[in-house]
């Protein structure tokens, strides 16, 4: 069931919410407050017009809440407030908030009630999740109202499902978008790039999708290339076309101004965001001067959707959106700001020095809201947190329809999966990282974003080599699976710490590649039915409540339990089973349970949990090479189990015309039959070879399928 709530009166439009069938507006009492029996009762609701702020205060119970997306700090969010308000906040420290992204949705777990609790506001929001353990949550915005919807449900999944049933279902991204994915600021010149590309081929690491940073660009001038150091770009990409490989570039929204450059002289007057004069907002950002693309129009979309069409045309396989919090160095005012500060200063002013030195930067909670006015005359500030949004729905509507597409944004609101997928941001190569990114991962997937990634091997500091393959080892079970690293740190390609390590993240790079069938089919089973890929434990196993509390292991896909090493030197880690499982490392079974489970410089303790099957396929350059045949790890301790297999074009969005094959493969003493449950698509036949573990021993098994 799904609740309304209004408090106050919203003058600014939701772009997150597209459904509002089926769903029960509650009327508030004559305070405009309201009371949900047994979840919540609201104590007081301060409208203050003037300052344009609400309060709303409110009794709650509860000890765990999952979600709000990729935010640092604690998996369960109970007891901390958030403050919700696109930042460029670059430095992962356990304490940094705002980030890039809102998701103002969270599940509350409690004894014998589960609800979800969507706070709706595009603009300056905080929550506050009872952070003084007073039984007491509160929301606070900058604006005239906001709109709440509390979702109930006996089960997370059913949750989630009417979740993404106010707000938009996943869109699917192609098939090579799980492969393994090769980044850099940057690789500088064609030359490099190619070189890159041609290394992975010659030592035989598979690879899928090479990635330009800015440098390709002219000046930072988005949709152009450099003229020397990208010379022949139309032959570099047909090259590595030639050779398997995607190519995804970043765009950023800020437009160079300056005379004569295209995008420019198109925008100005007509599409940028204004400031409160009425003229065009400027800002610094990478090119320099620059003013903004107001993407929240309709107009202004299509015409940036068409610049991007342009260069899918031109060979550019995907796209990658930078920058967009909006993130701006400096504006004009900061600058006359900074030069007043300077003009006197002098040390008396002791501590007053360091303060005024931080006058210029995006380092967040300052602001870039009250200067910017939008083109139908919205406060920026009000509508802030959407900008991200608006910008991946422009490449997404100006690209071809029935074309899946890789489309990744930094920023970002709830709503972001109708277009398309997420990362991060710049984390560090720091071991802390890749158990946070455990748990900002698992909360993407809670507010339903499914194609989410982050920086593996970690994007500022130097990599060592130890970390790199942990790091590796972790981003080889996560959605996008991408290396990417910051200009000025060590380089971190798979052949950069000689030959022992270069051997194992190949074997890791190629593991994943073995398991394609198996991510692939459980990707979009969970398109199909609103799971996403990568999930809590407790998602799978909520009646188990020992799982609630556990935020460094996560599974992928619905079979395969996967517990990271994320300390430096340790080899060896505790591991909790919900239920019995095989052990992928040694092929052997464990119960329900704790472990400790050893963990070689080589390995990554990873699970199938009993009853399940893993399908996997031969190792190959790229994802899309050749047809292979299968083999399937079947998980059998009592000579049962259940598969799935799902394939398509992986390419088109025909799936959702109901073009794809799902297969039930069930194995029973001895026994394997396939249920066809949708056989609908052009389908290769293969040889299925099953290697059933059993408690008694290994049976193998072939099929035609
Ligand atoms: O101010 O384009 O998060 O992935 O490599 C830095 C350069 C701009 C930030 C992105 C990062 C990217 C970098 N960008």
């Amino acid at each position: 069931m799904i609740f309304k709530l209004v408090y106050g009166e919203p003058d600014v439009i939701s772009e997150a919410v597209i459904s509002e069938k089926k769903i029960v507006v509650l009327e508030p009492n004559e305070k405009g407050l309201y009371k949900i029996e047994g979840i919540f009762e609201d104590k007081s609701l301060i409208i203050n017009n003037n300052e344009d702020e609400i309060i709303l205060k409110r009794k709650i119970n509860g000890k765990k809440a999952f979600g709000f997306g990729d935010k640092v700090g604690p998996f369960n969010r109970w007891g901390k407030k958030y403050v919700f308000w696109n930042t460029d906040n670059f430095i992962h420290h356990p304490n940094s908030d705002p980030l890039y992204k809102s998701f103002p949705f969270f599940i509350v777990v409690g004894d014998n009630i589960k609800y979800g609790i969507f706070i709706d506001y595009p603009g300056y929001l905080e929550i506050d999740l009872d952070s003084y353990g007073i039984r007491e949550m509160e929301i606070k915005i900058r604006g005239k109202g906001f709109v709440q919807y509390v979702i109930t449900g006996t089960k997370l999944k059913e949750i989630l499902s009417q979740y993404l049933y106010l707000t938009g279902k996943n869109v699917a991204f192609p098939k090579w978008a799980f492969g393994y994915q090769q980044s850099r600021w940057s690789y500088f010149t064609e030359k490099e790039v190619l070189e890159v590309a041609k290394k992975f081929r010659t030592k035989k690491i598979p690879c899928d999708v090479i990635w330009l940073d800015i440098d390709y660009m002219d000046q930072y001038k988005v949709f152009t290339w450099d003229k020397n150091r990208f010379k022949n770009y139309s032959k570099m990409l047909e090259k590595l076309h030639k050779d398997g490989f995607k190519v995804s570039a970043i765009i950023d929204p800020g437009v160079k101004v300056e005379e004569g450059y295209e995008v420019f002289e198109e925008g100005k007057n007509r599409y940028f965001l204004k400031d409160n004069e009425g003229k065009d907002f400027e800002g610094a950002v990478w090119p320099g001067r620059v003013r903004f693309p107001d993407f929240k129009e309709r107009k202004v979309r299509r015409w940036w959707g068409k610049k991007v069409r342009k260069m899918y045309e031109e060979g550019i396989d995907g796209f990658w959106n930078d920058m967009n919090e909006i993130s701006i160095f400096a504006t004009e005012k900061d600058i006359k700001e900074a030069q007043n500060l300077v003009k006197d200063l002098k040390l008396e002013e002791g501590i007053n020095l360091a303060i005024k030195a931080g006058v210029i930067g995006e380092i967040g909670r300052r602001g870039r809201g009250e200067e910017i006015v939008h083109l139908d005359g919205t406060k920026h500030y009000k509508v802030k947190n959407t900008y991200g949004l608006n910008m991946l729905r422009a490449s997404y509507e100006g690209l071809e329809k029935n074309k899946r597409k890789l489309l990744i944004t930094r920023s970002a609101y709830s709503g972001v999966q109708r277009y398309g997928g997420v990362w991060t941001g710049d984390n560090h190569s720091w071991w802390e990282h890749i158990y946070l990114e455990m748990s900002r991962l698992m909360s993407l997937g809670l507010v339903g974003v499914f194609y989410n990634g982050c920086d593996v091997g970690g994007f500022g500091g130097d990599v060592t080599a130890e970390l790199l393959v942990r790091f590796m080892q972790f981003g080889s079970f996560i959605p996008m699976f991408r290396n990417h690293s910051a200009i000025g740190t060590r380089k971190q390609e798979p052949w950069m710490f000689g030959r022992k390590y270069e051997k194992i993240l190949k074997q890791i790079i190629e593991y994943r590649y073995k398991l394609i069938p198996y991510i692939y089919t459980e990707y979009m089973f969970g398109i199909l039915k609103n799971i996403p890929l990568l999930t809590p434990m407790f998602f799978h196993f909520e009646k188990d409540e020992k799982t609630f509390s556990i935020d460094d292991q996560f599974m992928f896909g619905r079979s395969v339990i996967v517990a990271p090493v994320y300390k430096p030197g340790q080899e060896s880690r505790m591991v909790y089973l919900p239920k019995r499982s095989l052990d992928l490392n040694k092929l052997e079974f464990l119960k329900k349970g704790w472990h400790e489970v050893e963990a070689p410089l080589s390995k990554i303790p990873h699970f199938l949990v009993d009853g399940s099957m893993l399908p996997m396929q031969e190792v190959m350059s790229y994802v899309d090479e050749r047809v292979s045949d299968i083999t399937v790890i079947v998980s059998a301790y009592n000579d049962r189990a259940i598969g799935y297999y799902y394939e398509d074009d992986g390419q088109t969005n025909n799936y959702k015309k109901g073009m794809y094959n799902l297969y039930k493969i069930v194995y029973d003493s001895g026994k394997v039959s396939v249920i066809k449950i949708r056989e609908n698509y052009l389908h290769a036949k293969r040889t299925w070879n099953l290697k059933i573990y059993t408690r008694t021993g290994l049976k193998e098994l072939q099929v035609e399928i």
